[in-house]
């Protein structure tokens, strides 16, 4: 759990309170404070505790039991792997999210658990827009020694998408991760050429792409919170990957992120390699949370 270790930091001035004999009215205060500080943003926030008072913990084990629980009983219905089903081939996985979020890190390394699988994997380089955005995924499929459908700089995004698809509809893909830009000029642009890409790949398979994924940048505290609603909105999102949570002592926005939405988190990312990409468990999230009584 090493990698929650910058989380801990963020609320384990207040975990001392779970070890009090008795809390007080301004002890729930300084806990309410803490949860806001740590993205869980005010309104979640101020929720959450509303529950916790009228339960009216009397000491600092109670207070830890009370709010665990409310925390865990909110992230429970959202921690969701994603399922790929063996018989859709490829299950096609459309990846989007804002430049520098971690889509090509979290390809790579989804693709690497896929494969753990015994499932074949292929990527498509529908970044053309950002220089290095294919060298980047082509490395990536290096490391995995899977094929990368690729085309040149600047091509057609979504023409690019539609040979892809079906090039790899003949190899008997398992699954089809789809690379995309995160930024065009502006954001109706980079929306318009989602948009275009979701069009081509339903013309070869009407019920394509079988996951959207928006991938979020944990340490972007409540902007997250905008980046699912345009999303979502849209172009249609499945389902969350939060990257960066061993670099952010602020990982409440999952709560106020779940609270929100109810998008399934399929994953969460906490660091650069393959390897570095973990279920996400409500339990021990809530633990890193919000730490546990000594
Ligand atoms: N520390 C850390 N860095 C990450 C994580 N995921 C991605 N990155 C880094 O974030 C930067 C942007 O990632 P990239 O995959 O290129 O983002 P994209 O623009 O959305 O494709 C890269 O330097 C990645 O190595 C993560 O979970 N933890
Ligand atoms: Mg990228």
């Amino acid at each position: 759990m090493s990698w929650f270790s910058k989380l801990k930091q963020g609320l384990s001035k207040t975990a001392s309170l779970f070890s009090f004999n008795r809390v007080d009215a301004a002890d729930l205060e300084i806990m309410e404070e803490a949860l806001i500080r740590s993205d869980v943003g005010y309104q979640t926030a101020t929720e959450i505790m509303e529950c916790v008072r009228r339960q009216k913990p009397a000491d600092g084990e109670s207070l830890y039991k009370i709010l665990s629980e409310q925390l865990i009983r909110k992230m429970e219905p959202v921690a969701k792997p994603l399922l790929v089903d063996r018989n859709k081939k490829p299950f096609i996985i459309l990846m989007i999210g804002v430049n520098g979020a971690g889509k090509t890190t979290t390809i790579g390394k989804l693709g690497h658990f896929y494969q753990q699988q015994g499932l074949k994997v292929a990527f498509v380089a529908a970044d053309t827009f950002r220089a290095g955005a294919t060298e980047q995924l082509c490395r990536w499929g290096e490391r995995l020694s899977c094929p990368v459908y690729t085309g040149n700089p600047g091509a057609d995004a979504a023409g690019l998408v539609f040979d892809a698809v079906r090039k790899s509809q003949q190899a008997g893909d398992d699954v089809l991760f789809v690379d995309t830009a995160g930024r065009l000029q502006n954001r109706s642009d980079l929306m318009d050429e989602l948009k275009k890409i979701n069009r081509v790949i339903r013309k070869l398979d009407a019920s394509a792409p079988q996951a959207t994924v928006l991938v979020l940048d944990a340490t972007v505290g409540q902007n997250a919170l905008s980046q699912v609603q345009t999303f979502r909105d849209d172009i249609g999102v499945t389902g969350l990957v939060m990257t960066k949570l061993d670099g952010t002592a602020k990982g409440g926005i999952l709560v106020a992120l779940a609270d929100r939405f109810e998008l399934p988190i399929y994953a969460i990312g906490v660091g650069e390699q393959m390897d570095d990409l973990n279920a996400f468990t409500a339990t021990e999230y809530v633990q890193s949370l919000i730490g546990e009584p000594k």
